[in-house]
């Protein structure tokens, strides 16, 4: 026993003596993202302000190696490289970053800060060359001018236009950076729903103002247009793209904003979509549409981002429309037109298939537009890592041109003559100190970046980057906190739309359940998508009995989705109207499966809990404690999803929830209160009566403080 005690002793000392405790690092508010690792992260800012003196700067700064680091633009055009690639050259005592361009040696040189940040530089001599997959990688920003964000959770707009175009907030050129430092390289700065008032002169000298400090880093800016602007600003009666006003009015405005801004990247539009106007409000086409525009920007350069995300009220399954819509039109878009296509046929959903445009449409150039801001995944209450939901729709065979054209290879062009490409964000930005309203959401922004510059990256190697940069590169912080990254996907899925479910979300602010709502249109009606009753639930897209959406995949996904006994389970209920006592592969009846699936949802989001307070010494405070309180509330949002969807389900199934479930905490009745705003009642009697005072407007309350209360096994009170 003695000997024993000796030993624990000696052992503790030789620990403290060695310095193997970890010294706990200083507090941080997160804003500076995963430079964070850097020294004199805060003093960035070059001599002047050109992209050679950039990338000087940082390597002056940031670079410890001893090896000198020498950049250099190629004096003959390396063709492989093309305009953004690079190479970096390791040799004895030397590194070399070559690119043809001064862009793509500022790429190289955050490529080359990367490797340092994340230990991965070469031992020896070696060559790495970096192309990116696509031309355009871009941030759509949903801002709007009054700075409000439109599914935003991370603050106000970070575009401050009061104040522009005089004053310049020093956070431009830090998203600049940040943007270059993944290579993103393009962005439409306002919304998709958009205000005319961005093209008008006043506001075009702002943006002017953006645009020149993003250009050193090479970020081109977009704007998202509202096609009624000839109406709005322009004095015509008229939008039509055919009427040769509308046509003058947009080759003016096109070549006014070139005037400002030599380096413009183009228009993104959203036409016909949500009560947005476009071409079909004149009997004309999408194509017509954007072919208009294309043909304004052509002599400058610029492209069109065409959104199809179209839908309405009339469709018999809102799933089919944009191929409806889309395909007879493929071959008619102009070279400079980019379809802009979301990643699933819905909307931003926890899974979704693929949308089916992806394989119907061989001569158009189709880009993907994926979500970052979490609309639908907790916003930044939850935290969810977001690669793996774009790495699944990136890498599914869309099977056009045979086995292996997946999602990427077709949006790379691939199978095109034009190279032209692209892919889009919706950004999960704001003026928050940390960026991204939740320390971990800036995983998601990081990671869209380096996926739009390198699709085949794992989601594994993306988070262990992204961890080593940010917070720490010890493997007793990064193993598990990456493994519960990696993870957090599908443990979103599985308590919030598990097996297939979908759009069952309150519809309020898209955040919590709702699967009893309805609305007045059936498109947004919970119900409408889980059609659960007493014979189960799902919504039947086959051929033979429902909507038919499985004809739109080309085969063999067409008849994989179609059969339910060959139809992925994960998609179950997106394909199929199932029975509650369907046995599912591993020999559980579907109302089992899917208790199951939301417990062990549950179960993963209070792991969190335990497993950052095991990784606490190597955070600091600060990042600790925000991250900490919000994984407890979203292991409690877990419950919350739990009892709603499976109470609400019970009363059609009539079935228990299994006994290896935790029970209920809350009724039904209870949970259906929750978010539910009431107007304040009127006095006693109906109407108001004559020369009574209206009733003060009461604030709405915000979703968020209206989560029912929960306690769970083994979860800290918040
Ligand atoms: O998901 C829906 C959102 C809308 C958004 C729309 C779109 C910008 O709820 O807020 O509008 O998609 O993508 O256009």
């Amino acid at each position: 026993m003695k000997s024993f005690k000796t030993f624990v002793i000696a052992s503790a000392l030789i620990l403290a003596v060695s310095g193997c405790k970890v010294e706990k690092p200083a507090d941080t508010d997160g804003h500076d993202l995963w430079f964070h690792n850097l020294e004199q992260v805060s003093d960035a800012t070059p001599a002047s302000y050109t992209t050679e003196a950039i990338a000087q700067n940082e390597i002056d700064r940031f670079w410890k190696g001893k090896a000198a680091v020498e950049i250099k633009v190629l004096d003959k055009q390396d063709d492989a490289l093309g305009r953004d690639g690079y190479r970096l050259v390791f040799s004895s005592g030397k590194v070399s970053v070559e690119a043809n361009t001064a862009i793509g040696t500022l790429y190289g040189v955050y490529g080359l800060l990367r490797l340092q940040q994340t230990d991965a530089l070469p031992k020896g001599s070696k060559t790495i060359t970096e192309v990116p997959a696509y031309e355009y990688r871009a941030f759509n920003h949903w801002d709007n001018l009054n700075r409000s964000v439109e599914r935003g959770y991370a603050g106000k707009s970070l575009w401050n236009w009061d104040e522009l175009p005089d004053k310049v907030s020093p956070v431009y050129q830090e998203y600049a950076r940040a943007n270059a430092s993944v290579g993103i390289n393009a962005t439409a700065i306002n919304n998709v729903n958009a205000n005319a008032q961005i093209l008008t002169p006043e506001y075009l000298q702002k943006v002017k103002v953006l645009a020149d400090i993003f250009r050193p880093y090479g970020l081109k800016v977009f704007l998202s247009l509202n096609f009624a602007a000839p109406k709005h600003i322009g004095g015509l009666d008229t939008s039509d793209p055919l009427d040769p006003k509308v046509v003058q009015f947009w080759k003016d405005k096109t070549a006014e904003i070139y005037a400002l801004i030599p380096d413009f990247g183009g228009y993104l539009v959203k036409a016909n979509s949500e009560g947005q106007s476009g071409p079909q409000d004149y009997g004309r086409t999408h194509a017509d549409g954007a072919n208009m525009l294309a043909d304004a920007l052509a002599p400058y350069g610029g492209v069109v981002f065409w959104r199809a995300f179209v839908y309405d009220a009339q469709a018999e399954d809102r799933a089919m429309q944009a191929s409806d819509e889309f395909v007879p039109l493929d071959g008619q878009f102009r070279d400079n037109v980019l379809v802009q296509v979301k990643n699933g046929p819905i909307d931003f959903q926890p899974r979704e298939p693929i949308s089916p445009l992806f394989g119907q449409a061989p001569k158009t150039n189709l880009m993907l537009e994926v979500q970052i801001t979490q609309e639908y995944l907790g916003h930044s209450k939850h935290m969810v890592y977001l690669h793996p939901l774009w790495k699944e729709c990136l890498d599914t065979d869309t099977y056009e041109f045979g086995k292996g054209s997946t999602v990427a290879a077709v949006t790379e062009g691939k199978y095109r003559d034009n190279k032209l490409s692209a892919i889009s964000g919706v950004t999960n930005i704001g003026d928050d100190a940390n960026w991204c309203g939740h320390q971990m959401a800036q995983i998601n922004w990081y990671a869209y970046g380096r996926m739009a510059w390198n699709p085949d990256l794992s989601s594994d190697e993306i988070a262990d980057e992204w961890l080593r940069q940010t917070f720490s590169s010890d493997p007793k912080f990064l193993k598990p906190v990456k493994d519960m990254l990696n993870r957090s996907r599908e443990v979103n899925v599985s308590y919030e739309m598990p097996l297939g479910l979908h759009h069952i979300m309150a519809s309020n602010a898209h955040f919590g359940p709702g699967p009893w709502e309805t609305s007045y249109r059936k498109d947004w009606s919970p119900q409408f998508y889980h059609k659960a009753g007493p014979d189960g639930v799902g919504f039947d897209r086959t051929v033979a009995t429902g909507s038919g959406a499985t004809a739109q995949y080309n085969e063999p996904l067409a008849s994989t989705y179609d059969n339910i006994e060959t139809c992925p389970e994960n998609l179950l209920l997106w394909f199929h109207h199932v029975p509650w006592d369907y046995k599912m592969k591993d020999g559980q009846t579907l109302w089992n499966e899917l208790c199951h699936t939301y417990q062990k949802g549950i179960e993963a989001a209070e792991e969190y809990v335990r497993i950052w307070e095991k990784a606490e010494p190597y955070v600091d405070n600060q990042r600790y404690q925000e991250v900490r309180t919000k994984l407890i509330r979203q292991a409690k949002d877990a419950m919350w999803w739990r009892d709603a969807v499976i109470l609400y389900f019970q009363t059609f199934s009539n079935m228990p929830i299994p006994d290896d479930c935790y029970p209920a905490q809350h009724t039904l009745e209870e949970l259906q209160q929750v978010g539910v705003f009431r107007r304040p009642q009127m006095p006693q009697g109906g109407a108001r009566p004559q020369g009574t005072p209206q009733m003060p407007r009461q604030p709405r309350p915000e979703i968020y403080d209206m989560l029912p209360d929960y306690t769970l096994p083994s979860m800290p009170e918040l």
